[in-house]
């Protein structure tokens, strides 16, 4: 059940915010990267897990795969704008290498992914590792510090929710 904006009576304040119930016809996209699959692939399953235990069906999710991180925006941006989609979850790992590969592909997906949502009006949910080590990924994905591909899911799952719940509330 989606709950209904709630009215804000003359002088009080109004708060409108996403749960992580969405209506059963909402449709997800997750664009993943090949590179690092060892670690990005966690993501991908945390993220499906978060979605499942939240009542979407496999069927209304669309996974997709790119070869890298730097790829990753092009496909979700393209998928934002598709109006398929409630939210679409970019996953993916950059790791810092000796060089500086690593500042321009981990900026230029975190650009890319912000300017998808901006230009399309659809939450785009950034769920990409950016880290030192192989250990802080693998810290991330799925041991110690949790799945951030679970909570790029909790994400898209709220963030389509407050979407429903703005626009019912004629914003
Ligand atoms: N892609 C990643 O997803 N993670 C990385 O750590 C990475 N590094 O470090 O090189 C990486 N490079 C590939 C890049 O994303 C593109 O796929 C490639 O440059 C082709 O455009």
């Amino acid at each position: 059940m989606v709950e209904p904006a709630g009215m804000a009576q003359p002088g009080q304040l109004e708060v409108l915010e996403g749960a992580f119930q969405v209506a059963k016809t909402a449709r997800f996209a997750i664009v993943a990267s090949r590179f690092n699959s060892a670690i990005v692939e966690n993501l991908v399953q945390g993220a499906l897990d978060a979605l499942r235990r939240h009542g979407v069906d496999d069927e209304r999710v669309l996974l997709t795969r790119v070869p890298g991180a730097f790829e990753v925006s092009l496909v979700a941006a393209r998928l934002a704008k598709s109006e398929k989609f409630d939210a679409v979850i970019a996953l993916g790992c950059v790791i810092r290498g000796a060089t500086s590969h690593f500042d321009h592909v981990a900026a230029e997906v975190a650009r890319g992914v912000a300017s998808a949502a901006l230009e399309s009006g659809v939450p785009v949910i950034f769920g990409v590792l950016t880290t030192d080590s192989i250990e802080q990924a693998l810290e991330r994905a799925g041991t110690k510090a949790g799945n951030k591909g679970f909570d790029a899911a909790l994400s898209a799952l709220e963030m389509a929710s407050l979407d429903q719940v703005l626009s019912g509330a004629g914003y």
